[in-house]
């Protein structure tokens, strides 16, 4: 499968990682759009939220788990930080491989301009 997300999971694309588990990887996004602007993925292939099923429940509650850890070993946990994930078309998805942004490291406005 052509999946970015997927070859960055597997490591034959190179990421920043700031957190791994079995599971689990979390990466430094390559244009942040924040001080801290972290990717949480799943290393199983899904789509995006609107593609997971009853079976992903536990996974998709680690990703949520690892995007905090994610924040608070970034240091932005005491301030607060948005954690984000786009489906689809209108969202702006471009990558289609479940991922949640985490973002913080200044305030950071309304969630849509
Ligand atoms: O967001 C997809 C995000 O993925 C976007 O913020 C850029 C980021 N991106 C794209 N390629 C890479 C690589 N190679 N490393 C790290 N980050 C990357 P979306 O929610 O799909 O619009």
């Amino acid at each position: 499968m052509d999946c970015l997300f997927c070859k960055i999971a597997e490591g034959s694309i190179p990421s920043r990682k700031v957190y791994e588990d079995e599971h689990v990887l979390a990466f430094e996004d390559i244009q942040p759009q924040a001080p801290v602007h972290l990717l949480v993925i799943p290393k199983k292939h899904i789509a995006s939220l609107d593609e997971a099923g009853p079976e992903d429940a536990e996974l998709l509650g680690r990703v949520a788990l690892a995007a905090r850890q994610a924040a608070r070993d970034a240091g932005i946990a005491e301030s607060g930080y948005r954690v984000i994930t786009n489906i689809g078309k209108d969202s702006g998805q471009v990558v289609f491989h479940v991922h949640y942004h985490v973002l913080g490291g200044e305030p950071l406005g309304p969630l849509v301009a």
